[in-house]
């Protein structure tokens, strides 16, 4: 009854209108698909992204190879699994890959299938995928980190910092939360325009402006806030992605300007930040094996301040537990991409838990309207997400399918902790 009959991949396109990887899973005439995404500022230890490089007609990014290999290797050895025993096709999947960054088959072709039996497993058992995962009662949604000014390497505008967001701390509901952003969005648009600023969007669907100085950026946000009648650091924080593997070169960072200075340099302004823009999240302060840096802005982290680490973790166990023996940071970003199946994923949030961190769940900047990570974030019961801004339907997608949760759990519905 639950055996999967059929697995079909093909190639499809991501919002950066980049190829990216689509599986199809059948038990007999029910069919689930999921599609891949992939960042743009990735960590060296992520899981391996496979694409056809000497293949010039896609520019070498076409991803015909990873099609092949669901369709002619894949599928062989999942067919006949039961489709609601995950962990046994995941680990499948693992096996016949081998290798330790998934760099064999890719972790896009491994992902993708990953989801989709996920999402087919809850299709056939008729429950909504969110009720799929690790927490069966007691849904919490997660207050959305929105990323509403764009920087890094997901815009051209020579901001250092990636992205800036801000999460609506005050919202009792989810579309509070929601109301909440939109209104600053709304005001900061307004702003920048009369300011003769561009309103065109980044990757992630937050403003581009041509603002190459973080404090300012920060300024616009602050009064943003203000102005939509809410109270910076209580009703709405500043939160942000550094992205610091990109502003990184000999020990030394330039974050704050493009002068590279010393680690201690760049605490001394971290902190300095935290405290005039009431900052309540910082992820990726430091490049991934900086490990001493992560712990001596710990050490120092006096206001409690969430920090996170992305490409540090890469949403990897092993590289979680160096972490927290080495108190490199209270809480870990999960993109399922960085590892490459749903188990490995589910396994690193569970483990977060356990030794106290936060698990943010997070999209990556090529996305698409797949929303998986939607239904991850409440039914694992996490206590934020990050999946960009009110624009963009593929960032917008993950907001709405959060408002449904919202609706399915009715009463019931409670946001999640994050303090
Ligand atoms: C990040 C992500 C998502 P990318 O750095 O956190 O916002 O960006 O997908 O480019 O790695
Ligand atoms: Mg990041």
């Amino acid at each position: 009854m639950s055996k999967i009959t059929k697995v079909v991949a093909r190639q499809v396109f991501d919002s950066r209108g980049n190829p990216t990887v689509e599986a199809e899973i059948f038990s007999k005439n029910i069919s689930a698909k999921s599609i891949c995404p992939s960042g743009a500022s990735t960590g060296s230890h992520e899981a391996y992204e496979k694409r056809d490089k000497s293949n010039k007609k896609y520019l070498g990014k076409s991803v015909f190879k990873c099609v092949q290999i669901i369709n002619n290797l894949i599928s062989k050895k999942i067919k006949n699994e039961n489709v609601h025993n995950q962990e046994k096709i995941d680990h499948i999947l693992i096996k016949l890959d081998g290798t330790k960054q998934k760099s064999k088959l890719g972790a896009n072709s491994i992902l993708a299938v990953s989801m989709a039996v996920k999402k087919l497993s809850s299709k056939i058992k008729k429950i909504p995928l969110y009720k799929n995962f690790l927490i069966k009662k007691n849904f919490k949604l997660p207050y959305p980190l929105m990323n509403i000014i764009n920087g890094g390497a997901h815009a051209n505008n020579g901001l250092r910092i990636q992205e800036f967001m801000i999460r609506p701390d005050g919202a009792r509901s989810f579309s509070e939360a929601i109301k909440m952003c939109f209104i600053v969005i709304n005001n900061l648009k307004k702003m920048l325009k009369k300011e003769g600023h561009s309103t065109s969007v980044g990757d992630e669907g937050g403003f581009a402006p041509m603002i190459n100085d973080n404090e300012k950026a920060l300024k616009f946000i602050a009064k943003a806030i203000a102005i939509s009648g809410f109270k910076n650091g209580k009703d709405i924080s500043i939160c942000l992605d550094v992205a610091a593997n990109e502003l990184y070169k000999k020990n030394k960072y330039s974050i704050h300007s493009k002068k590279f200075i010393s680690s201690d340099l760049t605490i001394k302004k971290y902190l300095s930040f935290i405290k005039k823009f009431k900052i309540s999240s910082i992820e990726d302060p430091f490049s991934e094996n900086d490990w001493k840096s992560w712990n001596k802005l710990m050490k120092n982290n006096t206001l409690n301040t969430q920090i996170v680490g992305d490409d540090l973790y890469v949403t990897n166990l092993e590289r979680l537990k160096i972490g927290f023996l080495n108190n490199s940071s209270n809480s870990i970003l999960i993109k399922p991409n960085q590892i490459g199946t749903v188990t490995e994923t589910l396994e690193v949030i569970k483990f977060s838990h356990i030794i106290g961190f936060k698990t943010i769940i997070s999209h990556r900047s090529g996305d698409s309207e797949d929303t998986f990570i939607a239904d991850l974030a409440v039914g694992t019961s996490s206590e934020q997400i990050k999946t960009g801004s009110l624009a963009r339907s593929e960032r917008v997608a993950k907001y709405n399918q959060l408002l449904r949760i919202e609706e399915d759990l009715g009463r019931q519905a409670k946001m999640n902790k994050i303090h």
